[in-house]
C-alpha cells in the first residue's frame, strides 16, 4: 500500500463525544491543541469539566442498565461492532495517520502514526474475537448443589490516557472494555485531543448504541480527577506518570472502584559479546528513541560488555548522528518533534544534568533548531547508577551506555529502580538468556528483540509501573466481575 499524508487534514471533530452526540462542554470553554513540530495552534476543542463528566457517566450509566439495547445485545454482535470499528480504522488509516502526527508529532511512516493505526485496526479485531469467547465455568462445590460462575463486564469504566500514543492508548482500553460487555467514559491527553474524537465518529458509524463510548478532551486536574472520583464509575484505567497513577488510585480507592495503572520505566537493555555488534547497536537506540523516546517502555540503560564496549559506543554515536530528525510528515523522517515545551524543557534539564554529573554526551545534547519542539537524538557514555539520567524517565531521545562485567552484577543494577516495565538482554548464549529472564523484575522481557507488543500477549509493569495488565487474555481480567451461583438442587416447592 502506498501512504500518502495529508500535511493539513481537514478537523471533523472538535466537541465532546456523549451520548454518540458531539456536544458543546456545558461551561462553553474550549482550548487550544497545537502542533508540536511548529508550535502553531491547529484548533479549538471544547474542553470537558466535572458537569461533562457528569453527563458522559449519567450516559454511559443508562446504556449499561439490564434490559437496554447494549445489554441485551448478543455477544457476537457485539464482537461483530468491534471488528466494524477495525474495518473503518483500516479504510481511513490516511487520514488518521496524518491527524495523528499533526497533532503528536510523530513521524508518519510505518514506524509511526501508519503502523499505529494498523496496530490499533488490529488490536479492535483481535477483541472482536474475545467478545463471544468470555465464559465462566461450572464447578463441583460441596453439597447438592449446581454451582457455576458468570463473567459479567465490571460497568462504567473510567479510562484516563497519555499523549504518546494517542490513538493506540485510545484502542487498548475501548476495545477491552467493550468485549468485556462494559460501557466506557474516556478523557484524552489534553496535548493530543484529535484522533480520539475520529476514533468516536468511527465507533458512532460502526453501530454501537447510544452511551457506550463517550470520549472527553480536557485536563487532568478537572476532567480527569472528576471521572477518578465519580462514584458511579466501577473502575479506572490509567495510563500516564506514575505521579499521577498514585493520585488517581487514591481517588479510586475511596468507593473501592477497581484500579488498573500503566505507568513509567527505566527499562534495562542488556548486550552480552556474543552479539552482532551492528545489528545490536541498532536495536538498541530504537529501543530507547523510538516515537522519541516518549515510549513507557523505552529500553533507556543500556548496559554493554566491557568487551565490546568502546565500539559498541563509537557505533551508537554514528547511528544517533545520522537519525534523521525534523519534518515529521517527510517520509525519511525518523525523529519528529516531543510533544511540548514542558517536555522539551525536561529532557534539556535532565541533559545538563547528565553532563554536569561526568557522563560524556557522545552526540546531540541539545536542541534541534529552534521552531517546535526538538531534541537532537542524544547518546551518553560513561553514565554511572547514581546520575539522574540512570535513574529518572527522560522521555526524550536520550541513551544512557553502561558498562558491564557479569550476569549476576548486571541483573543487580538492572533491577535496581523503583520501576518494572520492561527489560531486554541480547545474546547467543541460552543459559545467560533465561537466568536474565528469570531474574529480571519487569512485566515483559524481551530476547534479543525489543519492542515485541503483540494484541495478544499482555503488556504492564512490576513495582511502581504499573498494577495490571492490558492486552491478550490477561487485558480481559480487569474488565471482568466472577459471578458465583450457586443452586440447591435439592429444593422442592411446598
Ligand atoms: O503525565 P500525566 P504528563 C511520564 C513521562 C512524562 C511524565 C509527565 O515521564 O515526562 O509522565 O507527563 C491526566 N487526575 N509519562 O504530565 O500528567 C492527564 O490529563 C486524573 C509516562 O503528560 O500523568 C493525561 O490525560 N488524571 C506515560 C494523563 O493523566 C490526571 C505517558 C497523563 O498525564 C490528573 C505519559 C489528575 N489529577 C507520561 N492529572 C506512560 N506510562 O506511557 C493529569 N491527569
Amino acid at each position: 500500500m502506498d501512504f500518502k499524508p495529508v500535511r493539513q487534514p481537514e478537523i471533523k471533530y472538535t466537541k465532546l463525544f456523549i451520548n454518540n452526540e458531539f456536544v458543546d462542554s456545558v461551561s462553553g470553554k474550549t482550548f487550544p491543541t497545537l502542533n508540536p513540530a511548529t508550535g502553531e495552534k491547529i484548533c479549538d476543542v471544547q474542553e470537558a469539566d466535572k458537569a461533562d463528566v457528569d453527563k458522559a457517566v449519567a450516559a454511559a450509566k443508562k446504556a449499561f442498565e439490564l434490559g437496554s439495547p447494549y445489554r441485551t445485545m448478543d455477544a457476537s454482535a457485539r464482537g461483530r461492532l468491534l471488528g466494524k470499528v477495525a474495518d473503518l480504522l483500516e479504510r481511513d488509516v490516511n487520514y488518521i495517520a496524518s491527524l495523528e502526527t499533526l497533532d503528536n508529532g510523530k513521524a508518519f511512516a510505518l514506524n509511526g502514526s501508519i503502523g499505529d493505526t494498523f496496530f490499533c485496526a488490529n488490536v479492535f479485531r483481535y477483541y472482536a474475537g474475545w467478545s463471544d469467547k468470555i465464559q465462566g465455568k461450572t464447578i463441583p462445590v460441596d453439597g447438592s448443589f449446581f454451582a457455576f460462575t458468570r463473567h459479567e463486564p465490571v460497568g462504567v469504566c473510567g479510562q484516563i490516557i497519555p499523549w504518546n500514543y494517542p490513538l493506540l492508548m485510545a484502542t487498548w482500553k475501548i476495545a477491552p472494555a467493550i468485549a468485556a460487555g462494559n460501557v466506557v467514559v474516556m478523557k484524552t491527553a489534553e496535548q493530543t485531543p484529535l484522533s480520539a474524537l475520529y476514533l468516536a465518529s468511527l465507533i458512532k458509524e460502526a453501530g454501537f448504541p447510544p452511551g457506550v463510548v463517550n470520549i472527553l478532551s480536557g485536563y487532568g486536574p478537572t476532567a480527569g480527577a472528576a471521572l477518578s472520583n465519580h462514584p458511579d464509575v466501577n473502575k479506572v484505567a490509567f495510563t500516564g506518570s506514575t505521579e499521577i497513577g498514585k493520585i488517581v488510585m487514591a481517588a479510586a480507592s475511596k468507593d473501592v472502584k477497581r484500579v488498573t495503572l500503566e505507568l513509567g520505566g527505566k527499562s534495562p537493555l542488556v548486550v552480552f559479546d556474543d552479539v552482532d555488534v551492528d545489528s545490536v547497536v541498532a536495536q538498541a537506540q530504537e529501543a530507547c528513541m523510538t516515537n522519541m523516546g516518549q515510549c513507557c517502555c523505552a529500553g533507556t540503560r543500556t548496559f554493554v560488555h566491557e568487551n565490546i564496549y568502546d565500539e559498541f559506543v563509537t557505533k551508537s554515536r554514528e547511528l544517533a548522528l545520522k537519525r534523521k530528525t525534523g519534518d515529521p510528515f517527510e517520509s525519511t523522517t525518523i525523529n519528529g518533534p516531543q510533544i511540548d515545551d514542558e517536555q522539551m524543557n525536561k529532557i534539556l534539564d535532565l541533559i545538563e544534568s547528565g553532563k554536569k554529573e561526568g557522563a560524556k554526551c557522545e552526540a546531540g545534547g541539545e536542541r534541534h533548531g529552534d521552531k517546535g519542539y526538538f531534541i537532537k537524538p542524544t547518546v551518553f557514555s560513561d553514565v554511572q547508577d547514581n546520575m539522574r539520567i540512570a535513574k529518572e524517565e527522560i522521555f526524550g531521545p536520550v541513551q544512557q551506555i553502561f558498562k558491564f562485567k557479569t550476569l549476576e552484577e548486571v541483573l543487580e543494577r538492572a533491577n535496581d529502580t523503583s520501576y518494572g516495565l520492561a527489560a531486554a538482554v541480547f545474546t547467543t548464549d541460552i543459559n545467560k538468556a533465561l537466568l536474565f529472564s528469570q531474574g529480571i523484575k519487569a512485566g515483559s522481557c524481551w530476547v534479543n528483540c525489543y519492542l515485541a507488543i503483540s494484541p495478544q500477549g499482555p503488556f504492564g509493569g512490576f513495582k511502581m509501573s504499573g498494577l495490571g495488565r492490558e492486552l491478550g487474555e490477561y487485558g480481559l481480567q480487569n474488565y471482568i466481575e466472577v459471578k458465583n451461583v450457586s443452586i440447591d438442587t435439592t429444593f422442592r416447592r411446598f
